[in-house]
């Protein structure tokens, strides 16, 4: 994944990079469907799962933060309307996640995250790979908090932000795309901002 690193945009340069019907927020909003989950590092780890549930791999938090580590500074959007620019992350790319766990050929097209506090989303294989998602633990150099889903969450900045798991501890394939917890309450299976897709049918 390629970082464009901290040039000290200027406002102007918003331009373009703001979705329709989204306004340039400058603060960093919270928002969770439910009580911000704190699991100790020592009892953490991040699975990667077939369709049963069976786990191609597993790593505690130590074996993790020893995969391959990437920068990224990306957009981010919410569909609550907002959406903050030249955000800084540090993780592990979900191509290097596959990778770990000697997965040469992805066995099905579509993952569900799953998270500490029972929270999921679905995505496409393809919207993750190819320097597309990670699984982030750190915002503007220091370690992610828990109200923005530390010790570490999904990264998937092309789509709306409720795809961005918090608290994430894993990914499951499945055969064909299933709805997460928004996904089943009325909002999109993709979520692409730039199509402004906020609710099932649009
Ligand atoms: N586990 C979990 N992840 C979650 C959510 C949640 O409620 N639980 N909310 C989603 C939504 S709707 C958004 S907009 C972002 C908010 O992330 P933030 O609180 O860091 O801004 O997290 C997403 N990830
Ligand atoms: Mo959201």
């Amino acid at each position: 994944m390629v970082t464009r690193g901290f040039m000290g945009r200027k406002r102007s340069d918003a331009q373009g990079r703001i979705p329709p019907g989204q306004y340039l927020e400058t603060g960093f909003p919270v928002l969770s469907a439910g009580p911000t989950q704190r699991s100790p590092l020592d009892r953490w780890t991040f699975s990667l799962e077939d369709r049963n549930g069976r786990p191609f791999a597993s790593w505690n938090w130590e074996q993790f933060m020893a995969l391959p580590q990437t920068d990224i500074t990306t957009d981010i959007h919410c569909v609550t309307k907002w959406s903050k620019l030249d955000t800084q992350w540090k993780g592990v790319t979900v191509d290097d996640i596959l990778k770990a766990a000697g997965i040469a050929e992805p066995p099905d097209a579509y993952l569900m995250a799953f998270c500490e506090g029972g929270y999921t989303t679905n995505l496409p294989l393809r919207d993750l790979v190819n320097g597309k998602g990670m699984v982030a633990h750190e915002f503007a150099g220091d370690p992610l908090t828990a109200e923005h889903g530390g010790p570490a969450r999904l990264l998937v900045p092309h789509l709306y932000f409720w795809k961005s798991a918090k608290w994430v501890r894993g990914l499951r394939f499945m055969p064909e795309d299933q709805p997460g917890f928004w996904e089943a309450y009325g909002y999109h299976m993709y979520g692409d901002p730039w199509k402004e897709q906020r609710y099932t049918n649009d």
